[in-house]
């Protein structure tokens, strides 16, 4: 039932990705596996094909789109499911990245393990993640880069917390195609995911 749902995805159908995931809740799947096991994995699917030239950007934004529908659907029924708030997470697509599905995924996650979540949004500039922080007591930032052009954009972010004396006081976690384990190391960031499952795993082991 949940393959139905990733296959649903991964073929760009909208109404049957919403038919599926209805089917899977009226039949009492948990909404977390309906998440993990279909949407997302429908979504990675997407994400290989397109590396592989076999999916073009139109259809993975159909497929975004597809799985936002199903999310939709899934979203209040997590309700029951809430874990306790382990604390605010400052996120957003760093300046100049207007990329924002990854991003999506993610907070989806950190909000599933427990964080409350400050969405920024996209193109955000460093001075302004650091406002966020301050206004919002936050203890974990999270920024996204999907481009070389923008990925620099962390390091600026990291850099201007330091000066700001906030460094020592919340967690960054990084991640995006462009960014790596050895990136997060260079540009000082405390922790790096490559996808949005292990960023929640990453970031709740962080204040466990
Ligand atoms: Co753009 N784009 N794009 N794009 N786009 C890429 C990134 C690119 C690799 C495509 C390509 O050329 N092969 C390429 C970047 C090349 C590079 O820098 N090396 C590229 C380019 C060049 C561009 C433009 C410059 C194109 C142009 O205008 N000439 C332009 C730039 C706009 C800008 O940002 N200023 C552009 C625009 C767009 C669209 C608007 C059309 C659209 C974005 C729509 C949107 O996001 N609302 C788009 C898309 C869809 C893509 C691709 C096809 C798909 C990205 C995506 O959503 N993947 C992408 C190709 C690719 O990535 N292979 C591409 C699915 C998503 C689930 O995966 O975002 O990787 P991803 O997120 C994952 C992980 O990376 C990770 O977890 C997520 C879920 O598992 N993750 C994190 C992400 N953030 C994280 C944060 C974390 C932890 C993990 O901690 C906080």
């Amino acid at each position: 039932m949940l393959t139905s749902i990733a296959n649903a995805v991964e073929a760009c159908d909208e109404a049957r990705v919403v038919s599926a995931v209805e089917l899977a809740l009226s039949a009492g799947s948990d909404p977390l596996n309906i998440i993990n096991d279909g949407l997302i994995a429908g979504m990675n699917a997407v994400g290989v094909k397109f590396r592989a030239g076999d999916m073009f950007i139109p259809e993975v934004l159909m497929a975004a789109s597809a799985m936002a529908a199903g999310m939709k659907l899934v979203k209040p029924k997590m309700a029951g499911k809430e874990v306790p708030t382990i604390g605010t997470a400052v996120v957003g697509s760093v300046e100049g990245d207007l990329h924002d599905i990854g991003k999506n995924l993610v907070i989806m996650m950190l909000e599933i393990a427990g964080f409350k979540v400050v969405d920024l949004g996209v193109n955000i500039p460093p001075d302004q993640f650091v406002k966020a922080i301050k206004e919002h007591k936050a203890i974990l930032l999270g920024l996204s880069a999907l481009l070389t052009t923008t990925m620099m954009k962390m390091k600026d972010t990291i850099d201007l917390l330091r000066e700001e004396g906030l460094r020592d006081k919340i967690k960054v976690i990084i991640g995006g195609a462009p960014v790596s384990q050895d990136f997060a190391n260079d540009i000082g960031a405390d922790a790096y995911a490559p996808d949005a499952a292990e960023a929640a795993d990453v970031s709740k082991a962080m204040f466990a």
